[in-house]
C-alpha cells in the first residue's frame, strides 16, 4: 500500500495557443512568446484532464493520496506556488504534469522549476500518449501509453528509493518509461474515475470517461497504437454502473464524452451497457466517436444507442468517395453507407429528442481527386446541413530521428501504416531522404519548424531527439498536399454546421440557460450561440487560424474557425465601436452582455475553481 505517498497531479487541454514556452538542452526554461497570454482561462479546454484523474484514482484506490489540478494553462505562478505551499508536506513525493496534446503554459513550467530549486527531493515526472510533447520539457520521468501500472510501479521505486528497477529507457539524460510495452494498461476492465470535493465537479460539466482501450479495427491513416484487438476489450459494465451512479448523485452528472475509438464496435457490448445504464435513475447523454459503416450497416443496435444515450456521434468517415475509403480499410459501399447515414438520421429524429453526428472527412486520402471532393461536398451540401461535417488535409508525420536511439525512437513513435509505408498507398513523399534512409530535416524546416525542438535539440543532440515531421505528399491521383489545402480554403473547411461538434459541447455546458439539446442548434437560442463563439475566441487567434487553413487538420480551433465565414464580416462591429450582427440581426447595446456572456461565464467559472481550490 501506499499510505505514505502524497502527490500532485496537474494537467488540462490547451485550446488555440501554441508553446508559451520550452526547456532547452540544459534545463533553461526559453519563453518562446512575447509576453504570456492574458485572460488565460479562454485558452483552457472545459474538460477534466482525464488522463489525470484516472491515474489519481487508480493510485487512491493503492492508498495514495493524490490530488489533480485542472485547467493548468489558466493558473498563473503565483497561485500555483500557494497551491503547493497549502498541499505540501512531509509525504509529499511527486509532482505530475500530465499532457493530452500539449502542455506549455509559462507559468506552470516556472512553477515546475520552482518547485525543483525548492524542494529538490520531490520527483518530477510527465505523463501522456504523445511523448513528443513532453520530451521538449525538463523532468525526471517521462511517462509514455496508458500509464496506470508504470506509474504505481514508478511510485513503488520511489518511495523504496529503487529507481533503477523500474523498466526504463535512458536516451541521453532522459528517463523514458514505456508503459504500452512494459506495463501495459489495456484491456483494462475496471475504468472508473472517483472524483473528491476538492474536484469542485459543476452538474453541467461534461465528463471524460472511457468504455474500452483498443479499436478492432486497423484504418491505414490511424496512429492509435491499440488497433486490431480481437478480443473482448471493453471495461466492467458493474464499473461503469457505478461510476455514472456516483457522479449523479455526489455532482448531478448527466453528460459525458467518450473517449474510446470506437463506442461502437460490437452489439454485444453496447447491449451490455445499455441494460445497467437503463438501471440509472436518469438517461446519461453521451458523444463519442462512431464508425459510420457500422450505423449504416448494423440497425439492430439503432435501439441500443437510444438506450445509452449516445446520440452525439463522431463519425470518421473520411471520404464519400468509394475507392479512397477503401484504401483505407473502410470498405463498405459508400452509397450503401449515405443511405444508411440518412436512414438513422431520420430514426434518430422519430425516436429521440436528441441527435447531433459529425461527418469528418479527409482531404488526400489514395484515389481522391478534387473532382471526388466535389462530389462529396455537394452530398453534403444537399443531406446533412442539418448536421455537422469538417473536413481536413491528410498528415503525413515521418520519422526524423536516427543514430542510436532510433530503435526506441521507433517504439514511441505510433506510425500508422501509410507513415510506415507511403508507397504501397500510392504516395510520393516529396522531401528528400537522406543518406540512412531517413527524411531529411533541413528540406523539411521551410514547410515546417517547431521552436520547442529547435531550442530543445543542440548540434550533436539530435540522436535524443526523436521527432515526427509533417511531410508535403502527392497521393496516387497526382493531387498533392497543397492542392489539397488549396482545396479547402476555396470549399471552406466546415462544410456543414448545423449543429455543435461532438468534443465542443461542453464548451458551452457551463451557461445555465444552454442544454444539451440546444446543441442541435434548433431552438431560438442559435444566434447567441454564434454570438458567444465571436466573444470567446479572440481575434488574433482567429487569424491565425485562417491562415493555416487547410495546413493543418483542425483541432479543437475548428471550434471557432467553423464560424470564420460567420465571424469576418462582423469583425469591425464586433471588435470596433459598434454591436455585433450575426445572420443578419443587429444586436443593440443589451445584447453585447448577449455576446460577451459564456466568455464572462468561462472566466467566472475557472477562477472560481482556482479559487476553491487554493481555499480546500
Ligand atoms: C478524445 C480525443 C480527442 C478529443 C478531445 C476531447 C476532449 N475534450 O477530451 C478531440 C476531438 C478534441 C481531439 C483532438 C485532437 N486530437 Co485527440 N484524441 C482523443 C482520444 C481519442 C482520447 C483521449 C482520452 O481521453 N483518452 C483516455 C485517457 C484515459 O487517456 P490519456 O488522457 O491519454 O491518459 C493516459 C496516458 O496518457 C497516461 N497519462 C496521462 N496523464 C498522466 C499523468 C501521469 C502522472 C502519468 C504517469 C500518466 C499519465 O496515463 C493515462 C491513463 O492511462 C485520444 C486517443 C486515445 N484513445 O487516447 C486521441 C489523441 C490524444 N488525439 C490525438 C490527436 C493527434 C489529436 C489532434 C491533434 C487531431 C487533429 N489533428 O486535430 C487534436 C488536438 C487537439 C488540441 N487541443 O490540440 C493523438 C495524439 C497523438 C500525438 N502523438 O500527439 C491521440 C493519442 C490519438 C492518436 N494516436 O492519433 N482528440
Ligand atoms: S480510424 Fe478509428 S476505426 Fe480506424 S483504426 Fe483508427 S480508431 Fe479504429
Amino acid at each position: 500500500m501506499l499510505n505514505d505517498v502524497h502527490g500532485i497531479i496537474v494537467g488540462g487541454t490547451q485550446n488555440f495557443v501554441g508553446d508559451e514556452c520550452v526547456h532547452d538542452y540544459n534545463g533553461n526554461l526559453i519563453q518562446l512568446l512575447e509576453k504570456p497570454t492574458i485572460v488565460r482561462e479562454l485558452y483552457v479546454g472545459m474538460i477534466r484532464t482525464h488522463g489525470a484523474h484516472k491515474i489519481a484514482s487508480f493510485l487512491r484506490q493503492h492508498g495514495a493520496d493524490v490530488e489533480v489540478v485542472d485547467y493548468a494553462f489558466s493558473w498563473e505562478l503565483e497561485e500555483l506556488k500557494d497551491l503547493w505551499k497549502s498541499r505540501y508536506h512531509s509525504k509529499t513525493l511527486f509532482l505530475c504534469i500530465s499532457s493530452i496534446f500539449r502542455q506549455s503554459s509559462i507559468y506552470l513550467w516556472q512553477f515546475v522549476d520552482w518547485v525543483r530549486q525548492n524542494y529538490p527531493h520531490i520527483h518530477i515526472i510527465g505523463g501522456t500518449q504523445s511523448i513528443d510533447k513532453i520530451l521538449p520539457y525538463n523532468l525526471d520521468w517521462y511517462v509514455y501509453g496508458y500509464g496506470e501500472y508504470g506509474m504505481l510501479e514508478l511510485i513503488k521505486c520511489l518511495k523504496d528509493d529503487t529507481p533503477s528497477k523500474i523498466k526504463h529507457y535512458k536516451v541521453g539524460k532522459r528517463k523514458i518509461i514505456n508503459c504500452q510495452k512494459h506495463y501495459p494498461a489495456f484491456p483494462k476492465r475496471e475504468l472508473s474515475i472517483s472524483y473528491q470535493d476538492r474536484d469542485f465537479i459543476k452538474s453541467w460539466e461534461t465528463l471524460p470517461m472511457e468504455l474500452s482501450r483498443g479499436c478492432i479495427f486497423e484504418c491505414a491513416f490511424c496512429s492509435y497504437p491499440i488497433l486490431g484487438v480481437r478480443d473482448d476489450h471493453s471495461r466492467d459494465e458493474n464499473d461503469l454502473y457505478k461510476e455514472m451512479l456516483e457522479n449523479y448523485e455526489r455532482w448531478g452528472t448527466e453528460h459525458y464524452l467518450l473517449s474510446d475509438e470506437t463506442v461502437n464496435d460490437y452489439h454485444e457490448k453496447l447491449v451490455r451497457f445499455a441494460s445497467v445504464i437503463k438501471k440509472l435513475p436518469f438517461q446519461p447523454k453521451l458523444g463519442g466517436y462512431a464508425r459510420g459503416d457500422l450505423i449504416a450497416g448494423r440497425k439492430k443496435s439503432w435501439d441500443t444507442y437510444i438506450e445509452m444515450g449516445f446520440m452525439n456521434q463522431f463519425y470518421g468517415i473520411e471520404s464519400l468517395h468509394h475507392p479512397a475509403a477503401k484504401a483505407i480499410g473502410k470498405g463498405m459501399e459508400v452509397g450503401k453507407l449515405k443511405d444508411g447515414l440518412l436512414e438513422f438520421k431520420e430514426y434518430a429524429y422519430k425516436n429521440n429528442d436528441f441527435f447531433a453526428g459529425y461527418i469528418s472527412l479527409i482531404a488526400g486520402l489514395p484515389n481522391e481527386t478534387t473532382e471526388t471532393l466535389d462530389e462529396g461536398k455537394k452530398w453534403i451540401k444537399e443531406n446533412w446541413q442539418d448536421n455537422y461535417c469538417a473536413i481536413g488535409v491528410l498528415n503525413l508525420n515521418m520519422p526524423v530521428y536516427q543514430g542510436k536511439y532510433r530503435y526506441i525512437a521507433d517504439e514511441l513513435a505510433n506510425l500508422s501504416l501509410i507513415e510506415v509505408d507511403p508507397a504501397k498507398y500510392g504516395y510520393k513523399v516529396m522531401n528528400e531522404m537522406d543518406k540512412k534512409g531517413l527524411w531529411q530535416t533541413d528540406d523539411i524546416q521551410e514547410a515546417y519548424y517547431n521552436a520547442a525542438l529547435h531550442y530543445n535539440t543542440p548540434e550533436g543532440k539530435t540522436d535524443e531527439t526523436p521527432k515526427r515531421v509533417p511531410m508535403s505528399w502527392v497521393n496516387n491521383m497526382g493531387m498533392s498536399t497543397q492542392e489539397a489545402a488549396n482545396w479547402i480554403k476555396n470549399n471552406g473547411a466546415v462544410l456543414a454546421k448545423g449543429t455543435i461538434p461532438t468534443w465542443a459541447i461542453s464548451e458551452f455546458m457551463h451557461d445555465p440557460d444552454i442544454e444539451w439539446e440546444d446543441m442541435m442548434l434548433k431552438s431560438s437560442k442559435q444566434d447567441s450561440f454564434k454570438a458567444a463563439l465571436i466573444s470567446i475566441h479572440g481575434m488574433d487567434e482567429l487569424e491565425v487560424n485562417i491562415q493555416r487553413a487547410g495546413q493543418d487538420q483542425l483541432a479543437s480551433s475548428e471550434l471557432a474557425f467553423r464560424y470564420v465565414d460567420d465571424v469576418l464580416p462582423q469583425y469591425e462591429k464586433l471588435f470596433g465601436v459598434s454591436f455585433p450582427e450575426v445572420n443578419g440581426i443587429q444586436y443593440t447595446s443589451a445584447s453585447r452582455e448577449i455576446s460577451q456572456r459564456p466568455a464572462k461565464l468561462k472566466i467566472k467559472v475557472i477562477k472560481k475553481y482556482r479559487r476553491d481550490k487554493i481555499n480546500a
